[in-house]
């Protein structure tokens, strides 16, 4: 299974959602939390290539998107592969 980093502030509805799939999945995750850390929130834009809204969420070194993003992947069946690798 590849690492999963996801980056969320505490009050974001859509990054509850994303963790939800993740854990219904079975798959452990390193949460960032960038509520209070506007250079780690920056650090996120720039990873995310200029995405500024949570949840950023990345599987191994791949860049997913939000969580609309990783449920359509979950949907095209696509998700699984790229957890497994
Ligand atoms: N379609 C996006 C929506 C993400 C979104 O709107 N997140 C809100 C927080 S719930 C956000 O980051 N808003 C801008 C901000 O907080 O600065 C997704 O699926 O991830």
């Amino acid at each position: 299974m590849k690492p999963v980093e996801i980056y969320t502030t505490p009050s974001c509805p859509y990054c509850h959602a994303a963790k939800g799939l993740l854990r219904k999945k079975g798959v452990d995750f390193k949460e960032i939390d960038v509520s209070a850390d506007p250079k780690l929130r920056m650090a996120m834009t720039q990873r995310a290539g200029g995405r500024r809204t949570v949840p950023q969420i990345f599987i191994g070194d791949q860049h997913v998107g939000g969580c609309d993003d990783l449920h359509a992947l979950d949907h095209l069946k696509q998700l699984d592969r790229m957890l497994a690798g």
